[in-house]
């Protein structure tokens, strides 16, 4: 008889016989292939893992995993990933719904998910629309797409998830695109691996509303952070934050042994 702590998962071990519904060429076939390439490269038991979902095409993806997993309410995938965490904190928790659930009605949740610093991943596929809906206009639209398929446009600004969570105190931010499983796959693993909240904005291409715009954005400007960037120095994290959109990787990393005051008007923690 095998032993279940020395066998080997692959990243197959990982996907029920559901098959996804997505469109063909959707970005969150690349995202659910990295979830199970993450759970295989750190051999994680499939009954050590639960994956809590919003509402919306990325929010289906626990439906394909053979794995614990809640395809919950619009918007609230992050209360009941965080109450799972707190009765069973043995499991390997992670959320993930679209740029809707997290930015739009779940909005209110994220920060406060950050502050209480559950040791959870959380992956926003990000198709700057609403898919499941068609193709409404979400809180990270850009306004260069206006012309594009299915949207009528919008006047603000996007939101900046990185920045967002940075600035709301996230320990552990990243940023990548469904089209590089192999960065995808090794971000959710480090993720997975950081004591406290990791949170992975991954950009991931919806073909039948967002139309091709967003696809050449993504294809023109994504590129790796500056080769001497530290991940810990979060003025340097700031800076880049602010000024670029498009790069990938490990984008902040609260260095572990960091104390626990964070310039907020609480009171330092011994
Ligand atoms: C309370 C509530 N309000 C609205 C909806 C309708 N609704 C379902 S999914 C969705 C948005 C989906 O967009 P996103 O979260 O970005 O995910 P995507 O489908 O793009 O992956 C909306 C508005 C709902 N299901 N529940
Ligand atoms: S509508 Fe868009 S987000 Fe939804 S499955 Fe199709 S391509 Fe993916």
């Amino acid at each position: 008889m095998n032993d279940l702590n020395t066998i080997q998962r692959k990243p197959t071990d990982y996907r029920n016989e559901y098959k996804p519904v997505w469109c063909t060429g959707c970005g969150d076939y690349a995202v659910l292939k990295s979830f199970t390439r993450a759970f295989a490269k750190l051999n994680i038991p499939n009954e050590r893992i639960a994956v809590v979902s919003g509402i919306g095409c990325s929010s289906r993806l626990p439906g394909y995993l053979d794995t614990y997993g809640f395809n919950t309410l619009h918007g609230r995938a992050l209360p009941i990933a965080q109450g799972l965490k707190a009765a069973r904190p043995d499991l390997t928790v992670l959320a993930c719904g679209g740029d809707g659930d997290c930015f739009a009605i779940g909005t209110g949740h994220f920060p406060h998910a950050i502050r209480r610093n559950p040791d959870i991943t959380y992956v926003v596929m990000d198709n700057s629309i609403y898919g499941l809906t068609k193709g409404q206009a979400s809180p990270t639209t850009s306004r260069a797409f206006k012309e594009q398929k299915g949207l009528i446009g919008v006047e603000e600004p996007p939101v900046n998830p990185a920045y967002f969570a940075f600035s709301m105190g996230a320990p552990f931010v990243a940023r990548t695109h469904a089209g590089n499983m192999a960065e995808l796959s090794d971000l959710i693993a480090q993720g997975i691996q950081y004591p406290g909240f990791a949170f992975i904005h991954c950009l991931s291409v919806c073909v039948t509303y967002q139309g091709r715009g967003f696809q050449e954005e993504i294809d023109r400007h994504v590129h790796a952070t500056p080769a001497n960037y530290n991940p810990g120095d979060e003025r340097a994290v700031f800076d880049l934050l602010r000024s670029d959109p498009f790069a990938m990787g490990v984008l902040y990393k609260k260095p572990l042994d960091e104390a626990a005051f964070d310039g907020n008007r609480d009171v330092p923690v011994e």
